[in-house]
């Protein structure tokens, strides 16, 4: 058979045979089934409220969504979650990379949900645009936790902006705390702003940290320090144990230093191996006291009520920011302006001053 015979021939085999479509028609009504399965707004409440977590995960997804449509709606379930919200002790935890706050909330989560109770642990981490949220590779430092029933752990959402992200995730609290999570820890990497972040949307503030060779004040931000409630000096085992009591003392007089705090509360030093396991029982009496004395003292809820009264104002500068930086003149000016500034034609003041008069054109 020659070379275009058999061409024809196949081509006259194929004759008639129906082309298959790019997507099969099966996969078309897969997916549609799937889209109208998006539940209501009544049905995700209903199911939050009801210890939901796959609905509790896909609430939160909303949350995190940037798509205008899925915001609208999880502004209006958290509303309504919002009255289920706000029992629980919110516990910020934070420290250097590598510190062991990872496996700290294994061993310290583990003994809260033997004491009964739930615990959700979400993360602000200003790293997680970059590596997709390390929280997620911490999953493996936390085994038992993953698996135990009392407790859900969350993935930091990721976002361009700490203030995007710190938002996200107080949302995420209150979606938590409305699925019954009476425990909340909120982990982050101790660098750059994302502790101001947490510290005000938790009750305790937790600082975890590594003892050195009698520096441990140093190259430690004075702020960070007088957010603290608790310092706990991690990794105290072995060969680590005299250095880290030494590391005890240093804080212990260094705090008292500080002016007294507004709730009361003397923040408390101690030592402890996540690792081993050792010591997680005292953090717990220490925290349990904490949470007596605001709670007398009435110091808790004015505290939340500050805090709720600083994300509203958040919120709004965060929009205002948005939206400036989105019109068209501002970024043309911007542009302009800061070749100016560079060929030394004007200076950053009169430029800010420019553009801001661009901005209400
Ligand atoms: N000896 C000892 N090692 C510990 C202890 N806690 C944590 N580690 C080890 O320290 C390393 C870091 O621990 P992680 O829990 O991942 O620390 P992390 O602060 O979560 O680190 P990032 O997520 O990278 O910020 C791991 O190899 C842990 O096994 C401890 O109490 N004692
Ligand atoms: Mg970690």
């Amino acid at each position: 058979m020659s070379k275009k015979e058999s061409l024809e021939s196949t081509l006259q085999e194929i004759e008639g045979i129906k082309q298959p479509t790019t997507t099969s028609d099966n996969s078309i009504k897969n997916i549609k089934l799937q889209r109208s399965k998006q539940p209501t707004e009544k049905e995700f409440v209903k199911n939050i409220l009801k210890r939901n977590i796959s609905y509790l995960s896909r609430a939160i997804t909303l949350v995190e969504s940037t798509n205008p449509k899925h915001k609208a709606k999880a502004t209006a379930i958290l509303e309504q979650c919002l009255p289920y919200a706000n029992n629980s002790i919110r516990i910020g935890i934070t420290g250097v990379p590598g510190v062991g706050k990872s496996t700290f909330i294994e061993a310290f989560g583990k003994y809260f949900t033997k004491k009964g109770n739930k615990v959700a642990v979400l993360a602000i981490d200003p790293s997680s645009s970059i590596n997709k949220g390390s929280i997620l590779g911490d999953k493996t430092r936390m085994e038992e936790l993953v698996n135990d029933p009392n407790a859900y752990i969350r993935p930091s959402p990721s976002g361009k902006s700490l203030g995007g992200v710190a938002q996200k995730t107080r949302e995420a609290i209150i979606l938590c705390e409305a699925a019954g999570f009476d425990t909340i820890f909120i982990e982050t990497v101790g660098v750059g702003q994302s502790e101001t972040a947490v510290h005000s949307m938790v009750d305790f503030f937790l600082l975890l940290k590594l003892a050195g060779a009698g520096d441990e004040l140093q190259g430690i931000k004075r702020g960070i320090i007088e957010m603290a409630d608790a310092i706990v000096i991690n990794k105290a085992d072995k060969d680590n144990i005299k250095n880290a009591n030494l590391a005890k003392m240093e804080f212990s007089k260094a705090l008292h230093l500080y002016p007294p705090k507004e709730s009361n509360w003397q923040p408390q030093v101690t030592t402890c191996s996540a690792f081993y396991n050792e010591g997680i029982e005292n953090i717990y009496q220490i925290i349990d006291d904490y949470f007596k004395l605001t709670k007398t003292n009435c110091f808790f809820e004015k505290h939340r009520n500050e805090q709720n009264k600083y994300w509203l104002l958040e919120t709004i500068n965060q929009q205002l920011m948005t939206d400036f930086y989105n019109k068209k003149k501002v970024k043309e000016g911007l542009k302009k302006y800061s070749a100016d500034i560079k060929n030394l034609k004007t200076t950053p003041f009169k430029a800010a001053e420019e553009i801001l008069k661009l901005s209400k054109k």
